[in-house]
């Protein structure tokens, strides 16, 4: 059946009111008169969507779902409302150039020479630790590929970050540490089979629409299947749960260590599955035994951990038994885990619950974490694109791993730089000192969404740095900062691969024309590679299929291999999982089990075998409890949280663009528990002031039950309520990612 555009919007806007009852969605029908039908990957979040782009007279007019992907046919609101955002009057459409203070139109030769000048400059005058690219999870993979290589193996510059170090970086922390090697082993089709779901600091009906809806419909499948949601605020994704577990915010931790306390106290736990497949380690990374665990359990009795907590001792317990007693346990988590000074902990301890009761590697049984934008694993996390990553899982600072990219990079041994370079947060300070001089950035707004970003800004304003953004719509805050400004193809103008949550790798097909005379973001980095000097062998691409086919062979000799998904597999497919070593195999669901993973040999002696460590066996840490970096106390006694709405995509350049989505969330709100706003003789939309540390702002207030009481929570993507000016960068001495869920600040009513 055929739809109107119309028809589909006010489907579309019953999907909203829907989504506010937990009951997410639209599925588009029809074919209705598009001239073609394109296969691509919605552009929003890490669930990774299969999108069909309907284009006529060579316009995109309308987005559906495909329905041979994971989503089914299957879109939220955001995905589906694109169009007005490729069309939109803001697009940087020409090359531009500060020139007298005014971002000025100028010829790509004229931009890009003077780009390629200034960072010669900089590199002759201060070498290469002075310049850096900084990158997106939502940079095509082929894109942050090559802005990698250029940086680490042309230009022997390791400071390559991106934002997933704001985001996926404790997740990556957490998998590599305790598993030995990045990204999840199970897939979403774990959602079908599992009987509890865990979900820990997660707003999964707002971040991933249509993984909700998946869980929503396993749940209504079986009446049987438990769903318990641990997070201090009781957002629309815990009003599905049948137990909602508000908490102080950041001690997460010791609820965690309770939780296994009493497994192991309950006999919950599975010596067959731990004896065989794990180590115990403490934090000095020293082997201990089961019985050292037990007593480094023994300061997290689940009393110890309400003391800490709030969150009742008998809570803790059922939901342990929960955890434990369930036939097939998915843990799902993002944001309230990851963004904290203990990010790669808190993951350890999720999956120290998972490796200690054998749920894993089952079907329905997987610790799982939530990448939240739609190319930060596939992009960044596998590429390479961090500043301390070779490709494919590899490590600067391994001295085998750099040799075996110089001989695959064809470079000479001795290369590439051997020194990690500056991680996010670094990098930001370093060019504040004026030590970073030149820097390059794609597909990011980072002076709207660093943490404590006054002092960041004011790095990106000094006059002695050069600022090169390659970035889509004129109106992003960091264009202020920008000297030079490069017009990219956006989305499906362009070709490439995204990579979702369950190591999917999926193609955007081009399905239109870029507009003026913006460019795929390969070729932009490939002619300003040689212009910098680079060695043209280095970049000898084309286009985005020919960077394809070097990746593939690039990761070909590693457990992330994916020779199999040819550029024409992908065209015809809706998206393959990795590892895929053959054009024949079909993709791998579950990871580090015989017989599925095909990096483990048939007749491996071990069922489970966790072959990023050295001796098979994952691990479970002991890790102690330790509270947020800035603690509410007297000066500011509440808890300042920030995250997402459900209708907006981080700094709001894309959505605010769509009315439908304007409207939903015309602007930032502050959210406060109703017996605080009583407390303070505050009522909904009165203005409330915030003042932190940093900085201070006025916000309107939306008073409900969804904070707890100490608690307030404001969204991020409104640029003229900059929250992040209040929040800290303080960050995980591991993962080096920000804590930006949790900051003291004072509340009062203006
Ligand atoms: P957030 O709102 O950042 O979203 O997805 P989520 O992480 O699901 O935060 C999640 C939850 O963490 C919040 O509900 C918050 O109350 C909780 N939290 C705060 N402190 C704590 C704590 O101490 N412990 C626990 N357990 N929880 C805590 C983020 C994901 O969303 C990401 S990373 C990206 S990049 C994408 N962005 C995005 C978007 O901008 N908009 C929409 N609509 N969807 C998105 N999807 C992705
Ligand atoms: P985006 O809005 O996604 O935010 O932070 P950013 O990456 O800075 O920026 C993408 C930019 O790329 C936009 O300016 C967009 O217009 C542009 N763009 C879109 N498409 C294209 C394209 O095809 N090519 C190019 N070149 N440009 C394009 C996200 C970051 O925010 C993340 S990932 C996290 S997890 C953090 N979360 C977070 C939080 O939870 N709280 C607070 N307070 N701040 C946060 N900041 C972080
Ligand atoms: Fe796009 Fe995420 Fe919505 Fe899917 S759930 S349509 S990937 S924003």
């Amino acid at each position: 059946m055929a739809v109107s555009r119309r028809e589909f919007l006010k489907a579309s806007a019953a999907a909203t009111a829907l989504m506010a009852i937990g009951a997410p969605v639209v599925k588009a029908a029809g074919s209705d008169g598009m001239d073609r039908w394109v296969k691509g990957v919605c552009r929003f979040c890490g669930t990774g969507c299969g999108v069909l782009v309907g284009v006529r007279g060579g316009k995109a007019v309308m987005v559906k779902g495909d329905p041979n992907n994971h989503n089914a046919g299957f879109l939220c609101l955001k995905g589906a409302l694109m169009p007005p955002i490729i069309y939109a009057k803001e697009r940087v459409t020409k090359p531009l150039i500060r020139k007298n203070g005014k971002l000025t139109p100028v010829s790509w030769d004229e931009a890009l020479d003077y780009t390629a000048g200034k960072f010669k400059a900089v590199l002759k005058s201060d070498g290469p630790n002075a310049v850096a690219f900084y990158g997106s999870g939502q940079a095509l993979t082929e894109e942050t590929y090559l802005a990698s290589k250029i940086f680490k193996a042309g230009l022997r510059c390791n400071n390559v970050e991106g934002n997933p170090r704001l985001c996926m970086a404790s997740a990556v922390g957490g998998y590599v540490t305790t598993f030995g090697k990045d990204e999840p082993m199970g897939s979403y089709e774990d959602i079908d089979a599992a009987t509890c779901f865990f979900i820990i600091g997660s707003n999964t009906s707002e971040c991933h629409p249509i993984l909700f809806k998946r869980i929503a419909s396993r749940k209504q499948s079986d009446k049987n299947v438990k769903i318990i949601v641990v997070d201090p605020r009781k957002t629309n994704t815990a009003r599905i749960a049948d137990l909602h577990v508000s908490f102080k915010p950041g001690t997460d931790l010791a609820i965690l260590n309770a939780m296994a306390y009493h497994i192991i106290q309950e006999e919950l736990d599975n010596p067959r599955f731990h004896g065989r497949y794990v180590n115990f380690m403490n934090n000095k990374k020293e082997k201990v035994s089961f019985e050292d665990y037990q007593k480094f359990l023994a300061d997290y009795t689940p009393e110890k951990a309400e003391a800490l907590s709030g969150v009742p001792a008998a809570t803790i317990r059922k939901m342990a038994q929960w955890f434990a007693e369930s036939s097939a346990t998915m843990s799902l988590w993002c944001m309230g885990i990851n963004q904290r000074i203990r990010g790669v902990w808190a993951n350890n301890l999720i999956h120290n619950l998972h490796l200690l009761t054998g749920k894993i590697g089952k079907p329905g049984s997987t610790p799982f974490s939530l990448t939240g934008q739609p190319n930060a694993c596939g992009g960044v996390r596998d590429t390479g694109g961090l500043s301390h990553l070779l490709p494919a899982g590899r490590l600067i600072k391994k001295a085998e791993h750099r040799a075996e990219m110089e001989k695959l990079w064809g470079l000479a041994p001795g290369t590439i730089n051997p020194k990690p370079g500056l991680h996010t947060v670094a990098l930001y300070n370093a060019l504040g000192q004026g030590k970073v001089k030149a820097l390059l950035m794609l597909c990011t707004n980072p002076a709207h969404s660093l943490p404590n970003v006054n002092k960041h800004q004011a790095a990106l304003a000094r006059k002695d740095t050069f600022v090169c953004v390659i970035e889509a719509f004129r109106d992003a805050e960091t264009l202020k900062f920008a000297d030079v400004v490069l017009p990219p193809a956006f989305w499906c103008e362009r070709e490439g691969v995204y990579g979702c949550s369950e190591r999917r790798y999926s193609l955007i097909s081009k399905a239109i024309d870029p507009p003026g005379q913006a460019r795929p973001s390969v070729n932009i980095l490939v002619d300003l590679a040689k212009r910098m000097g680079v060695d043209p062998k280095l970049v000898n691409f084309k286009n985005s299929a020919e960077v394809w086919d070097e990746w593939r062979a690039v990761a070909r000799p590693t457990p992330y291999n994916f020779w199999g998904m040819t550029r024409e597999r992908m065209r015809k497919e809706s998206g393959i999982r990795w590892p895929c070593p053959d054009e024949k195999h079909p993709g791998t669901n579950i990871r580090y089990v015989r017989g599925e993973d095909p990096n483990i040999p048939k007749d491996h002696p071990r069922k489970y075998h966790f072959y990023g460590k050295p001796d098979g066996r994952a691990v479970i840490w002991l890790r102690p409890y330790k509270g947020a970096a800035e603690e509410p106390d007297a000066q500011y006694p509440f808890v300042l949280t920030t995250g997402r709405v459900i209708d907006h995509w981080h700094t709001g350049t894309m959505t605010m663009k769509v009315p439908e989505l304007r409207k939903s969330f015309p602007k930032a709100y502050v959210e406060l528990a109703a017996a605080d706003a009583k407390k303070m003789g505050i009522n909904n939309g009165d203005n409330v002031k915030l003042e932190t540390r940093r900085d201070k702002m006025v916000f309107q207030a939306r008073v409900s039950d969804v904070c707890r009481p100490g608690l307030v929570f404001v969204p991020f993507f409104d640029v003229h309520l900059l929250i992040n000016k209040l929040t800290l960068d303080a960050f995980d001495p591991g993962s080096k990612q920000p804590e930006y869920k949790i900051c003291a600040v004072r509340v009062s009513k203006v």
